[in-house]
Order: structure tokens, then sequence, then C-alpha cells
């Protein structure tokens, strides 16, 4: 750190993780700048733990290379010693005799792409195999996480190739601090990492530890600024690129890509044009002429990403034009370098009329985009969030990833707790991405979201889509504020690469890693322990929270702790129409707002028939009366009273469970994440509290079991 900076702490990539590899002797083959950093985590691993490295395959003649420290120097040329570990890109020249050895090129069928690795093991040797440095990176860190169990004689051959091509952060990091959404919007971890007070900060151990930690889970992509784009923000494109080129420099190292958000009246506000109309040539030239000039200073800059006509941001209507004009502007001009432009669907009107009960936010995504299906170029990605409202901690899938077969998707989950606890409650989110990750838009039997984004068919080639979600790191020491937290950032990755990975045993990587056994006092204690209290956290959050899908309720503005009307009577979209008889939206066909058609079957019935709706949706899409009986067996108003007490007896229970880690980990960890459970206890009591009594008093419904309601 640059002195000012408190050490961060190292989340999933201690020392004590690189143990087992670091203790070998190792081979690294190969030259580039990653494998370069490939060698270089090596060499710091063996320092650290006794082992040995060599390097081969760089410059022409191929010959072994000494290496400083803890490494045994050989002369050069002169042959390698015996290992029991090579990473090895394949290249030009011959690869050494031991790969040959280790007889993994006989397992190879084919290629294995830009990120993708080989693992094999023979003749006591392990061996990582790419095509790609990238691929040796990812190599490395799979190698990490297995830790001794790489080195088992039984070690199976596989090929790791990541599902998503592109495993993307979005930071909502202002420059400049704004008056009212600080300098990370919806940010529960301190400042930004990259920005300060309209500075770039320019923290080169803080970045390049970053970048570890994303290759470390897979993530190979950010976007370092807002996607409400300010004046200031507006700049990072044209005279401020040289702080993004910077931040692109640093990341390089690990594989991550940069990419930018951009305002769409960019044309306007930095190149004093009169209009940013998508079909004027004045403005496509500033686009294409700031974009050459993007891509003269960032050769490997990943692209644009794009809120428009969303909450106040310009867009394409002020000029009586689509998304598709919007879009295609952007990404022509990014074509030529391979960029990509991602372009948000996140479009509706925030200034509805709440009296109004036909007009549906959750329609506005399908209803604007939909109809442009087929439209947009080969370098747009549709950016939609995964559920048809906003990260709430229940909704059903988005309608629109099943209806755009001809265009390039990217889902967008929240890592960022914004509705989901704000990093001050415990919330494993890796069950809710994996649940919608599997879902299955067209039906049991059919694809998955996840099968959607790996390979979208359409007219011409497969296309394939990305991953995206909103980062929750800060400044902070814990890097998300919530010690904890960083299983979720770990877990987005991780899915991101392959998304049919169980959550648990996503968590089981996390806890390995982060709570390495060598460093606690019992480490049993420890994993049982973060498994009883992050495993169900998801699921208890939405106990204390909104019942049933209904969704929101929350404190306006902040959008943290209970607030049940704080939206009902304003202009965002966001109702639950309570009232003394039941409460729910009715977005049935038959007598609601209809959203339910924009289902193909049969979730369209599904959702559609109040008796097939599953109950954790059901207030998502219909209203009903209170005593309106769940499957479950319960009443909603029953089911409300119960979830809410429960969810509250878990949290105490949680609090409990971690107390018995008092002495076995790092104290300040156990301090953090216990006062943060104290308020987890405080909030979800007040939760529990006001949902209930403002149930009892809509309803006058008394809980069957006579606990205390306000
Ligand atoms: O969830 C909402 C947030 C806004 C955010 C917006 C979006 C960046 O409350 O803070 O703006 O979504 O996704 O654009």
């Amino acid at each position: 750190m640059n002195g000012e900076e408190p050490m961060a702490h190292a989340a999933w990539l201690p020392a004590e993780a690189f143990g087992a590899l670091g203790a070998r002797r190792v081979l690294v083959h190969g030259e580039g700048l990653l494998v370069d950093t490939v060698f270089d985590e090596v060499a710091g691993a063996c320092a650290g733990h006794g082992g040995q490295v060599w390097r081969t395959g760089v410059g022409a003649e191929s010959g072994d290379a000494p290496t400083a420290g803890a490494v045994r120097p050989v002369a050069g040329g002169s042959a390698v010693g015996a290992v029991d570990l090579v990473l090895a890109l394949r290249g030009p020249g011959p690869l050494p005799a031991v790969v040959a050895r280790a007889g993994t090129t006989t397992g190879d069928d084919g290629p294995l792409g830009d990120e993708g690795f080989l693992l094999a093991r023979a003749d006591d040797v392990t061996v990582v195999l790419a095509d790609a440095p990238a691929g040796l990176l990812y190599g490395l860190f799979h190698l990490v996480r297995l830790g001794e169990a790489a080195f088992d004689a039984e070690l199976p051959v596989r090929r790791h190739r990541p599902a998503l091509r592109r495993r993307m952060l979005d930071h909502w990091d202002n420059v400049a601090v704004h008056p009212v959404m600080g300098q990370v919007e919806r940010g529960y971890a301190g400042g930004s990492i990259f920005w300060r007070d309209g500075a770039a900060r320019r923290d080169a151990p803080r970045i390049r530890a970053y970048g570890r930690l994303l290759a470390g889970c897979g993530v190979n992509a950010i976007s370092v600024n807002n996607v409400n784009v300010h004046a200031t923000e507006a700049r990072l494109l044209t005279d401020r690129l040289d702080e993004v080129a910077w931040i692109a420099d640093a990341l390089r190292l690990y594989g991550v890509r940069v990419h930018l958000s951009v305002t769409f009246a960019a044309p306007v506000v930095l190149g004093d044009l009169p209009t940013a109309d998508p079909l004027d040539e004045k403005v496509r030239d500033w686009w294409a002429t700031t974009s050459a000039q993007v891509y003269a200073r960032i050769p490997d800059f990943g692209g644009y990403l794009v809120k428009a006509d969303s909450e106040g941001q310009p867009g394409p209507f002020s000029y009586g034009r689509d998304h598709a004009d919007g879009a295609n502007l952007l990404a022509e001009a990014l074509a030529p370098y391979g960029g990509v432009v991602h372009w948000r669907a996140f479009v509706y009107d925030h200034r509805q009329d709440w009296r109004d009960r036909f007009t549906d936010r959750a329609r506005a995504a399908y209803d604007h985009f939909a109809p442009l299906d087929g439209r947009f170029h080969d370098n747009v990605v549709l950016q939609v969030k995964f559920g048809p409202l906003d990260f709430q901690v229940r909704e059903p899938v988005s309608p629109v990833i099943a209806a755009m077969p001809a265009t390039r998707l990217a889902v967008e989950l929240q890592v960022t707790q914004e509705y989901t606890g704000q990093q001050r409650h415990v919330c494993y989110l890796g069950p809710w991405w994996s649940e919608v990750l599997g879902f299955r838009p067209w039906g049991p039997g059919e694809r998955t979201v996840a099968d959607v984004l790996a390979d979208v068919p359409g007219p011409g080639p497969a296309r394939g889509g990305d991953l995206v979600a909103v980062a929750n790191v800060g400044d902070d020491p814990y890097w998300c504020g919530h010690p904890l937290a960083q299983a979720n950032l770990y877990a987005f990755g991780r899915l991101a690469w392959d998304p049919r990975l169980d959550p648990g045993a996503v968590l089981d990587e996390w806890i390995d890693l982060t709570f390495p056994p060598s460093t606690s006092g019992d480490p049993a204690l420890v994993r049982a322990t973060l498994h009883a209290v992050m495993d169900g956290s998801w699921r208890t959050y939405e106990r204390y929270t909104t019942p049933l899908g209904v969704g929101f309720m929350v404190r306006p503005g902040h959008h943290y702790g209970p607030d049940v009307d704080g939206y009902e009577y304003t202009p965002w979209g966001t109702y639950h129409f309570a009232d003394r008889d039941g409460v729910g939206v009715d977005r049935s066909r038959a007598t609601g707002t209809g959203f339910t058609g924009q289902y193909p079957p049969p979730w369209s019935q599904v959702y559609e028939s109040r008796e097939h709706c599953p109950d954790e949706l059901l207030l998502f899409f219909h209203h009903v009366p209170y005593s309106h009986v769940l499957h479950s067996g319960s009443t909603v108003v029953q089911h409300i009273y119960d979830t809410h007490f429960a969810g509250v007896e878990q949290v105490v229970a949680m609090r409990e469970r971690w107390r018995r880690l008092a002495g076995t980990i790092d104290p300040a960890v156990y301090e953090r994440v216990g006062e943060r459970l104290d308020e987890q206890v405080r909030s979800a009591t007040e939760w529990r509290d006001q949902l209930n009594t403002y149930f009892f008093r809509k309803s006058g419904v008394p809980d069957a079991r006579g606990r205390r309601i306000h």
C-alpha cells in the first residue's frame, strides 16, 4: 500500500493459500505478459514456502532461465531439475520434454480457447497446459483452489473452459463525490478504490491486488465508473482518458479488461455539437474519432457501457430514435477495434402515477426491447437486470431473457447489497444467483438462463453472452465492508465461469482459501460455523423483509431498513397495493397489467394462475386476500407473521453461532463480523415489527400463535 492506505485484507488469496504450490518444484514455460504474472506468482509462492521455480520458453532460444530469490539457479540452457508441476503455454517452440512425459498432449482433443486450460497428472508431475496466456493464469488459480489435491496421484485429466466469455463487474464509482449518492453509488464499503474527490487515486498496490483477486475468481472485465455519468465522469472518455489508461495498465497484468460508462450526450457535453442524434453524420464522426483516440491510448479497451433514457440519463428518445439506433451508433464506432457496447435494458418511466394500476414498471424492459430483437449489431450486448424490477431479494426472472433470440445478452446481477442488507447483513447470494442462472424460461427440459448466455442461438453464428454484476468493493480494509460479503464477489466470478457450480461448494472453496486451515485454531469449527451462518442467509433475509415476492418496502432514497409504504404513493412504480382486504400486484392478463403474457409457456400460464403460481412469487403476480391459502397451507397473513418471527430468530441464532468462533480466527475479522451481526439483529427486529404491525393493523387478523405484535 502507498503509505497512507491501510493494508487491504488478503481475501481469498492469502499467502497460506499458495502453500501446496509454493512448496513444489515448478516449471513455467512460455512468454507473454500473463505468463510473466504466472511466473511472478509462482516465484512469490516458492519464496514463501520453500519451493523452486524455473522458466523456459522465453525468447527465440527458449533457453532455461535462472531465477532469483528462493529459486535454484540453473545454468543457462542446462536441464531443468526434476519438477512436480509444469505450467506450459503452447506456442511455436517445443514444449518442455516433461510435458510430453506427463502425457498430457495425448489427452488433448482440440483447442483450449482464449482462457481455457488442461489439467493433468502423470509420472508424478502435475501439468497445466494452455493455448493462450490467460488460460495459464486461470490454471494457476485453479491449482491454488485445489491445494494439495492438485498433486494427488489420482488427479483426473480435465479440460476447463469458462461457460461465459465475459465475466464483468460494473463499478458504480463516481469520480467526483455526488451530493446525494456520494463517492460510490450504492457503495457500502467506503470510498472508491479508483477515485477520490474528483481525482484518480492511482493506488497501484491496491489496484494490482484487486486485479489479482478478480483473476482468482475468474472475472475478466470491469467498468470503472458509474452508469449514471455526471459532468466530471463524462470527461474520462476524452481529456481524462489517461486516468482510465492507468487503471487498464494495472489490471492488464491479471487479464482484466477495462470498460467505461459513457453518456449518450457526450457529443454535446464534450464535443460541442448541437445534437447527439444517433443518425446525424457529425455525431457518428464524433464517436468514430473519439473511439479511435481511446484505442490509440488503450489498445485492449473493452468498450462502452450505457444507461440511456433511464432515470434521467440522456438517450435516443430525445431525438425520436429508438434504442437500436442508439446502441448501433456506439457499436459502429467500436467495431473496428473489437470493442463492445453494453447497452442497459433498464428503461422505464420513473415518473409514473401511483393512482394508475395498469402502467407496470415490470413490463417496461420487454415492451421497449423485445420489438427490437434482430436490429442490434453483433457487438451490442443488451444488459438486462435479472428480474423485471430492480435487484430485489425475490423476483421472477426477467422475461426479456427469453424474448431476444437474435440479440447478444448480458444478465446483470447486483453483488453490492443495495436491497439485500447493504453489507451490514450477512446475505450470501450464491444460492439466489444459482437459482436465476438455472431457471428454464421455456420450462422443464429446455435451456436455462445460463445456457442462453453461453450460446444464444439466432440468425447467424452462435453469439454468446455475458454475466455482469454491480461491484461491492471499496477502499474498506476488508474490500466489501462486511468480511463475509467477500464471498458474494467470489461466488459471482465462479458462477460466471461455471454457472452449474453448486453455491455451497463455491462457499467451501471460499472458506478454504480465505480461512486457511493452517491459520485457524479449529478449521472444522470455522467451516461449520461459516456454513451455518451463510448457507441459508439469503432465505433468512427474505423471511424478515418483503414477503412472497412483493418487493421494495424499503426506506426511500437509501433503501436500508423497512418502510412499508415508503414508495407506495411515489412515481417510482414499485407498489404493493396493500389495503384492508389484501396485498399484491395483479399482473395477470385476465384482470391485471398483462405482464404474465411476456413469458413463454409454461410460465405464462403458471404465473397467470393464483393456484399454480409459486408461493414465493405470489404477491409479485397477484393481489390476493389475506386469507388466501398458500401451497404451504398457511394463509398469506399468517405466513407474513411466521416468516418474520422465524427470520429474526434465525439471525439471533447466526449471531450465537458466530460467537463460538471467538479465539479461533483473526480477532479483527471476528470483531467486524460480530458488530455487523449486532446491527443485523437490530435491523431484522425492526423489519419484523414494522411488517407484522403493518399487516396486523391493515387486516385486523391476529397472529394464530398469539405472539406480540405492536
Ligand atoms: O437499483 C437502482 C439504484 C440506482 C441505480 C439504478 C440503475 C445506478 O437504486 O442507484 O443507478 O438502479 O441500475 O441504473
